[in-house]
């Protein structure tokens, strides 16, 4: 883990991340009575309204090459750690709540992660830009784009 992204990160700007959470799977309510499924499984429309105000804060940590992101919010916090280079099983438990084979690498100075599962296309990146700490999230031709500032410091 590049020492850059390490550290306590406040999100100053979310676009698309609406586009990102219907790819993810949106169903209307009238969709998900016709194919039995739990709304569990999706995002459901309120949840979308929700989760679009949050202003998220990443804690990024390495410990003895495992490295940790913690997306954190007043709503929900969501966790993953992993070793760059290996396939880890990520559940998605509180997001979308599904089981990916997710692998993390370094493409140049970006902190890339391919999420296997059953979106297609489906990975996020890190990498930092006029200090700050860029991500996109994309899932199915869904890019969203989010940057945040080290906690502390000014726009
Ligand atoms: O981060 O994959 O930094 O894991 C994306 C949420 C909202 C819940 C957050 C809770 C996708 C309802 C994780 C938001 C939307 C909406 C706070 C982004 C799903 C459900 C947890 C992510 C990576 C890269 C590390």
């Amino acid at each position: 883990m590049s020492a850059s992204l390490c550290g306590t990160w406040d999100m100053v700007s979310n676009v698309n991340f609406e586009g990102y959470m219907v790819a993810l799977g949106l169903h209307s309510e009238l969709e998900l009575k016709l194919m039995s499924i739990s709304r569990q499984s999706g995002i459901s429309p309120c949840l979308r309204k929700t989760a679009i105000k949050l202003k998220l804060k990443k804690v990024i940590e390495e410990q003895g090459g495992v490295c940790r992101i913690k997306t954190l919010s007043v709503f929900r916090n969501y966790t993953t750690s992993f070793t760059v280079g290996h396939q880890f099983e990520e559940v998605t438990r509180g997001l979308d709540n599904q089981c990916l084979k997710s692998t993390v690498t370094w493409d140049g100075d970006r902190l890339v992660c391919e999420q296997i599962g059953q979106k297609k296309n489906r990975g996020w990146a890190h990498w930092i830009e006029d200090d700050k700490l860029h991500l996109e999230l994309y899932c199915d031709g869904q890019v969203c784009k989010q940057v945040f500032k080290k906690k502390g410091l000014k726009d």
